[in-house]
């Protein structure tokens, strides 16, 4: 993690959603954006919450990742409290593979948005470079830095397949 001024929050509802956002934070590493993460559950630390998505903005954070399962109410109550971009990572769930976890970030009633991601891994590494393109908006250096990134993946897709076997 960067030791600089973060710029992005990455907040999750549990220490085992960890794994799953680990990849918008190797997105940012990568990128050289500076963050933060925090475990922030909207249900088992309520307070920690409001305390985390009320001071954002004043912090200096200009992006805020959020990834919940289950009922992962945790991106939807962030972006009641901050006019910061939130982006939610649904994370997958035993139960339900992620699908209640989806349903729960993409639904929110009009007026309150929050970016909603795939489900998992995935997810996690677009909100990682959705919160880069954003900030890249007004720093010229950055958007360089993901034209490179986009480039050199571009470049990796190999033309032909090959046989494992
Ligand atoms: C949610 O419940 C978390 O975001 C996590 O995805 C899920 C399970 O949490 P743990 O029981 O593993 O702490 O709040």
């Amino acid at each position: 993690m960067s030791e600089a001024t973060p710029s992005v929050g990455i907040i999750m509802g549990s220490r085992s959603d960890w794994p799953t956002l680990k990849a918008a934070a190797k997105i940012l590493d990568a990128l050289e954006v500076p963050y933060e993460t925090k475990v922030v559950s909207a249900h088992r630390t309520p307070q920690r919450l409001y305390d985390y998505a009320s001071a954002a903005r004043g912090r200096g954070l200009k992006v805020i990742i959020a990834g919940a399962g289950g009922a992962a109410h945790l991106p939807g109550m962030a972006a009641s409290m901050t006019e910061l971009p939130v982006l939610g990572v649904p994370v997958e769930s035993k139960s339900l593979k992620g699908l209640d976890s989806l349903l729960s970030i993409a639904q929110m009633p009009g007026g309150v948005p929050v970016g909603t991601l795939a489900i998992g891994k995935a997810g996690a590494t677009n909100a990682g470079i959705l919160a880069a393109s954003i900030l890249a908006l007004s720093d010229a250096a950055l958007a360089a830095r993901l034209a490179d990134w986009r480039s050199a993946q571009t470049e990796a897709v190999a033309e032909t397949v090959e046989d494992d076997d």
